[in-house]
């Protein structure tokens, strides 16, 4: 079993960027949980410096839980709307630095100084932060990587014990709200040990989901592989192999983990998240079709725990999200395309019912008849064929799914197209870069189980 403890029948995770807190409890209620998701990641819950960027998240200005994205009373309702969903809340944890400001006032109030935050919580002064105090610029030198500054965000001193405390004191915090898990951000520039230490110092947050996002890179030092002793880790290899397989041969997804991944029961993975969507590393909802057919596959393709990502559209990368004036989304903002709510979306929703219902069975009977152009089964449980072309195609495929009418769950949210399995063949009419994905749990006439097993 990879990644997450099963909930609501899944380890999927839906990642919400910069959704406010009460937007997500009325998701978690309405959409993913119904849906199927199994857990919902939200943006960093501490308070932050002010500004209107969306990545005033990522610099902390002390751990009280009042941000931008609303208040802490907020933030628990939220999980127990969640929880009742079924869905578990992962928060982004940002642990490695506080803010690149040099002064001013949180947004929750917090006055700060270089290197001095008054806490109490997040309570910060100049002996607890690392004495490197240039940025980093040489990804090749372990020493800096860890102990310098990314981005000029200043760098708290992760080896000391005052440190550790404060950090596992703020997660613990977190977990006496009720969150599920944690992606601790920025985690290749914390020293695997100092996780290891950060987390054995917590009461509550060591027994929950942690999931590092070490950004790996080829012949660096720091290996995502470093830091399974305290969590899964993201494999960024993957949204950027997705990238290059959309871009002109899907046939060379087959056995995409056989290229030096993580091991799949401790990888993350996804299409895009917040950052990759803006430096090009991965396919992104500008992608359209591609974007779409690259979730089909993750959510289809037995490698990793999946990360679905919801974010909004955007033009300049530094912008903040559009929230109508109250940091809100609601279904207004989903039709008119402010918000993308990809997680939404027949093509990536229904995929997760797919998902679910395929769990534990072998992917066999890969086919390829030409280099756009594949499809395979998930033991008898799911078929799924994608066509990354742009001309529409009807072909017969092999299936291992029992004979019966399946509903087409990436064309409509109604069984608006159905194919027929017989004698493990199924003939399909794909789309122009589309897909056909048949399960168990969406048989035509047949209401789906919402909750298999
Ligand atoms: C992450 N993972 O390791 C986050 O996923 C990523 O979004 C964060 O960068 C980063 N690490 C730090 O948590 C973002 C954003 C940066 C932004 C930082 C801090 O991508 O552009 O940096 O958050 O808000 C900004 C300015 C940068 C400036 C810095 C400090 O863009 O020019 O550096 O603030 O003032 C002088
Ligand atoms: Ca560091």
């Amino acid at each position: 079993q990879a990644g997450p403890p099963q909930r609501n029948n899944s380890d999927v995770i839906s990642n919400m960027f910069q959704w406010t807190w009460n937007s997500v409890a009325r998701e978690c209620t309405q959409v993913l949980g119904p849906q199927g998701y199994g857990y919902v990641q939200v943006s960093p819950p501490q308070e932050h410096i002010q500004g209107s960027q969306w990545w005033t998240s990522y610099q902390p200005v002390s751990y009280r839980i009042e941000s931008k994205l609303g208040t802490r009373a907020e933030f628990k309702a939220m999980i127990t709307a969640c929880n009742n969903a079924g869905v578990g809340v992962i928060a982004d944890a940002v642990i490695n630095h506080m803010t690149g400001q040099t002064g001013g006032t949180g947004w929750a109030g917090t006055t700060f100084s270089l290197e001095n935050y008054p806490g109490p919580d997040g309570g910060y002064s100049p002996q607890d932060f690392n004495s490197c105090k240039r940025n980093i610029a040489n990804y090749g030198d372990r020493y800096e990587v860890q102990n310098c500054r990314l981005v000029a965000l200043q760098d708290l001193a992760t080896g000391n014990t005052y440190v550790r405390q404060e950090i596992a004191r703020y997660l613990d915090d977190l977990a006496s709200l009720g969150v599920a898990g944690f992606r601790i951000d920025a985690a290749k520039h914390i020293p695997a040990t100092d996780l290891e230490a950060i987390k054995a110092a917590t009461t509550q947050a060591k027994n929950l989901y942690w999931i590092h996002e070490v950004i790996g890179a080829p012949g660096e030092p720091v290996q995502p592989s470093e830091y399974l002793g305290s969590g899964d880790s993201h494999e960024f290899g993957y949204g950027r192999a997705l990238k290059d397989a959309f871009d002109g041969d899907i046939a060379s997804l087959q056995n995409i983990n056989n290229r030096g991944f993580l091991p799949s029961n401790r990888a993350g993975v996804f299409v895009d998240n917040h950052d990759t969507e803006r430096n090009n590393e991965t396919m992104t909802y500008q992608w359209g079709a591609k974007y779409k057919l690259g979730n089909i596959f993750m959510l289809s393709y037995p490698y990793g725990s999946p990360s679905t990502y919801s974010g909004y559209t955007f033009s300049n990368k530094d912008a903040g999200a559009p929230q109508n004036g109250q940091g809100k989304v609601n279904d207004a903002e989903c039709t008119s395309g402010a918000w993308t709510c990809a997680h939404r979306w027949p093509e990536i929703a229904n995929m997760v019912g797919f998902h679910n219902t395929v769990n534990g069975t072998n992917l066999s009977n890969w086919q390829s008849p030409t280099r756009n152009v594949i499809a395979y089964n998930r033991g008898n449980k799911g078929f799924v064929a994608l066509n990354n072309t742009n001309s529409a195609t009807t072909r017969e495929f092999i299936t291992t799914l029992p004979n019966g009418r399946y509903c087409n769950v990436v064309a409509s949210n109604t069984c608006t197209q159905t194919f027929t399995v017989s004698g493990g063949k199924v003939s399909v009419t794909l789309p122009a870069y589309g897909a056909v994905a048949l399960h168990t749990g969406a048989l035509d006439g047949v209401t789906p189980d919402p909750d298999p097993d």
